[in-house]
C-alpha cells in the first residue's frame, strides 16, 4: 500500500502534452475547414493582387530606379500579406457560417480542450509574428536607404546639385498650378515638366501660397512644397514617355485639378526643346 505525502501532489495523468494538443487541435473539423478556406481564399486573392499591380503599371510606371524600388516593396508586401489576409477571412467566414448556437452554459460534450495557454502554440504564434514584423522593419529600412540613395547619394560629384551634369529644376506650386524653372537654362520656365532621360535631376521645391505637395507619380517622387521654404529631392528618369505630376496635399477648391504632365525626352530631344524655347545652357 502506498501513501502520498502532502507536499508531492499526484501529477494529473489525463493532461495531454502540448504538442499532442496542437496536433489534436489541427485535426478538429473546424480547424480543417479554416485551413481549406484559407487556401481557397488565398488562391482567389492571388489573381486580384496581380490585377492591382498591373493597374499600377498602366500609366507607364516605373520610370525611375526609385519607383522600381517602391513597386518591388508593394509587390513583396502584397504577396506576403495574401496568406495572412486569407487566414483572417477564413476565420471570419467560418465564424459567420460554421458555428452553431449552443443554449445554456453547458460545454457541449464533443468540445475539445481549449488551445489557449498551450506552450507550443504560444511560442509558434510569438515567433512567427515577430519574424514577420522584423522582416517588414528590416525591408522597410533597407528600401528607404536605397530610395534615399537614389534621390541624392549614388551619383558622382559632378552630378550632385550644383555639379555640371545634373539638371536643376525649381518647382513652384501655387493655387492651383505648377511652374517649372530651369535656372541652368537662362531661367527658362514651363508649365509642363520636361526632363532628359538617364540624367540626374534635382528639384528645389517651394510654394507661393499654401502647402502643396509635388508628386511626380511614375517617377516615385513626392515631397512637400512649403511657402517660405525650399525642399529638395532628386531622381534619374530612366524611361522616355509622358507621365503625371499631381498635387498630393489638400490645398483648396481646385486641388484635384492641380496636375500637369511630365515629358521625359531623349537627350537630343530635350536639348532641342531647350533651344526652341529660348533656354541657354549657362552651366
Ligand atoms: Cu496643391
Amino acid at each position: 500500500m502506498t501513501t502520498m505525502t502532502p507536499d508531492a501532489p499526484e501529477e494529473p495523468t489525463n493532461r495531454p502534452a502540448p504538442m499532442h494538443r496542437v496536433r489534436e487541435w489541427m485535426s478538429r473539423p473546424y480547424a480543417r475547414s479554416i485551413m481549406i478556406l484559407t487556401v481557397v481564399i488565398g488562391f482567389i486573392l492571388l489573381p486580384l493582387c496581380w490585377l492591382i499591380l498591373a493597374a499600377m503599371n498602366q500609366s507607364g510606371a516605373p520610370a525611375s530606379p526609385i519607383m522600381e524600388d517602391i513597386q518591388t516593396t508593394i509587390f513583396v508586401f502584397t504577396l506576403i500579406s495574401i496568406p495572412i489576409t486569407a487566414f483572417v477571412f477564413a476565420v471570419l467566414v467560418y465564424s459567420l457560417l460554421g458555428w452553431k448556437h449552443v443554449s445554456g452554459d453547458e460545454v457541449p460534450a464533443d468540445a475539445s480542450p481549449a488551445i489557449r495557454g498551450n506552450f507550443v502554440a504560444n511560442i509558434l504564434w510569438s515567433v512567427i509574428t515577430s519574424l514577420l514584423a522584423m522582416f517588414l522593419v528590416v525591408w522597410g529600412l533597407m528600401e528607404l536607404a536605397q530610395i534615399t540613395a537614389n534621390s541624392y547619394g549614388t551619383v558622382s560629384a559632378d552630378e550632385q546639385p550644383g555639379g555640371s551634369s545634373a539638371l536643376i529644376v525649381n518647382v513652384t506650386g501655387q493655387q492651383w498650378v505648377w511652374t517649372f524653372e530651369y535656372p541652368q537654362h537662362d531661367g527658362l520656365t514651363s508649365d509642363i515638366l520636361y526632363l532628359p532621360k538617364d540624367r540626374a535631376v534635382y528639384f528645389n521645391v517651394t510654394s507661393k501660397d499654401v502647402l502643396h505637395n509635388f508628386w511626380a507619380v511614375e517617377l516615385g517622387v513626392k515631397i512637400d512644397a512649403n511657402p517660405g521654404a525650399i525642399t529638395q529631392t532628386g531622381v534619374t528618369p530612366n524611361k522616355a514617355g509622358t507621365f503625371n505630376v499631381r498635387c498630393a496635399e489638400l490645398c483648396g477648391l481646385h486641388h484635384a485639378y492641380m496636375q500637369t504632365e511630365i515629358r521625359v525626352l531623349e537627350k537630343d530631344a530635350f536639348d532641342s526643346w531647350v533651344r526652341e524655347n529660348g533656354g541657354q545652357r549657362t552651366s
